[in-house]
């Protein structure tokens, strides 16, 4: 007969944390929020440990190089998305790993034959009104000029106008070789009164431009996560199909940890892709497996080698695999079941897997919920796709803002691989995953520590001033459905309904 779980499965919306004891230490500056990335045994430490518990989800419209820079920044990590050619791929990493904070890479590039109009949407697109025009339309291409909003008139100029006709040109533009450090493009934007220096390479390539603003990024970010060489730490997703090339490939373009990216990791296919990159490069190349919803999942990854577990099986926002095939378990039940596997390994073995709970965030306090479950750290989608630095179009629905983002199962994405179960079959059999907007959020930095914020706060709540402590200390109830309707704002008429508290 089947086997019958005890309980009904839980989501992070049944839970609430009940206070404890605060003492006079327990304010928000003292709170460290650093987490195990990857396995390590008992008395040492991990090779690698966030500053933050948040990584990016490993998908098309969350985890590109800019939003890993931005993560990276504030301490997390992103896992630069595998369902692209392994050549792409490789790319992306190793554009993170050369990033030279406060030397941008253009996301806004015009060629000299565009319009005004161009212009406009591209402004509206990005929200950037520096410019660059270069031959091919390429961030990389011979610059020829730069375009600002104070080179047009809206209310004047007709909109086919070119570009070629009112950009600044290049012998008009103050530009910097690119052997120019940041102090020095500094010292000249302040010399030149620019709000933006082009750093040009040889026959006149644009290579990145430095802005005004950047100068001092550095020192408002105290938590950045770097490697030995002051580098951004970059993860990035592998399959359980062309890993002997995609991982090689990754190794040498400098990623920092690896993810095999399935829906379903309580397989034979993980345990070989394991057993791989364990025989090929031994304890040098980190790799996280997943994912899984049971203790009985947990330990056939742990025991196969796993860097680190994924939790998660159909709470993705955009996920719909439990309607689809009728697979997963509420996140909230998974999770608990997998951190309390992982502590029986650890007492066991005297080997520690960090555990990761994968999808399903939709508020702030689910955060502070799952890690005081014992989740080591989260994995992210919906909530970094609204951010600037995603990979995604900003664009307008109704008047408001919006991101798209679409799962990795949708027909859009089309990463097969994923949902592979073996076999000869490559394609997408059938789809797991929708095509969506989400409401813009801005940029990273801001959503990010105002989310921890809270985080910090809930966790002095419960007298915790780092997550071991929390989930030690954390009480945690259940609640009923009623008690969740006297959750929000109740019984009363908002003046303004915006001033519900909007989902983060
Ligand atoms: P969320 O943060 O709730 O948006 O969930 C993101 C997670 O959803 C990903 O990390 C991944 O595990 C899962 N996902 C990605 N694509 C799909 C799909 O198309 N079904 N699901």
């Amino acid at each position: 007969m089947a086997t019958f779980f005890e309980e009904e499965s839980h989501t992070f919306s049944e839970y609430l944390l009940v206070p404890g004891y605060s003492s006079a230490d327990n304010v928000a500056a003292n709170v460290s929020l650093k987490t195990p990335l990857v396995r390590f045994a008992r008395g040492e430490e991990p090779q690698i440990t966030l500053n933050v518990p948040m990584v990016s989800a490993i998908m098309q419209s969350v985890s590109g190089p800019k939003l890993a820079v931005a993560l990276a920044q504030q301490g997390g990590l992103s896992f630069i998305y595998g369902s692209q050619s392994i050549a792409d791929e490789a790319a992306m990493v190793r554009e993170v790993k050369s990033y030279k904070a406060g030397f941008v890479v253009s996301d806004s590039t015009l060629t000299p034959e565009m319009t005004l109009d161009d212009v406009v949407e591209l402004l509206g697109r990005t929200g950037h009104s520096t410019m660059p025009v270069t031959e091919d339309g390429t961030p990389h291409g011979r610059l020829c000029g730069i375009v600002t909003s104070r080179d047009y008139r809206l209310s004047r100029d007709p909109r086919d106008r070119r570009v070629r006709e009112f950009m600044t040109p290049f012998d008009k533009l103050v530009v910097a070789d690119d052997a120019t450090s940041l102090k020095a493009a500094n010292d000249l934007i302040w010399d030149k009164k620019l709000n933006a220096l082009p750093i040009v390479g040889a026959g006149r390539r644009l290579v990145a431009l430095v802005f005004r603003k950047d100068y001092d990024s550095h020192k408002s970010q105290p938590n950045e996560l770097l490697d030995q060489h002051k580098r951004y730490l970059v993860g990035a997703g592998i399959n359980t199909r062309d890993y002997a090339e995609r991982v090689s490939a990754l190794v040498e373009a400098g990623a920092d940890v690896l993810c095999i990216d399935s829906s379903e990791g309580y397989s034979e296919w993980q345990r070989r892709t394991l057993a791989w990159v364990r025989a090929r490069y031994g304890t040098s190349m980190r790799v996280g497996a997943g994912n899984v919803v049971d203790a009985e999942g947990f330990r056939f990854l742990a025991d196969s080698g796993a860097d680190f577990v994924k939790v998660g099986i159909g709470g993705g926002s955009i996920c719909i695999t439990r309607e689809q095939k009728g697979i997963g378990r509420g996140q909230a039940s998974a999770l608990i079941d997998v951190c309390r596997a992982r502590d029986e390994y650890f007492d066991e073995t005297g080997t520690y897997v960090p555990v990761c709970s994968d999808g399903g965030i939709v508020y702030d306090y689910h955060m502070t919920l799952a890690l005081a479950m014992g989740a080591d750290f989260m994995m992210l989608g919906r909530y970094f796709a609204r951010f600037d630095e995603s990979p995604t179009n900003r664009v307008s629905v109704n008047g408001q803002y919006m991101k798209e983002y679409w799962g990795e199962g949708s027909a859009r994405a089309r990463n097969w691989q994923r949902y592979d179960l073996g076999g000869d079959k490559k394609s997408l059999s059938f789809v797991e995953g929708v095509d969506s907007y989400v409401p813009y959020a801005g940029p990273l930095k801001e959503g990010v520590e105002g989310s921890l914020l809270k985080v910090k706060s809930t966790m002095c709540n419960c007298g915790a001033l780092d997550l071991p402590e929390l989930r030690e200390k954390a009480k945690i109830t259940l609640v009923s459905s009623t008690s969740l309707v006297e959750g929000g704002a109740h019984d009363v008429v908002l003046k303004d309904a915006n001033q519900q508290v909007s989902i983060n």
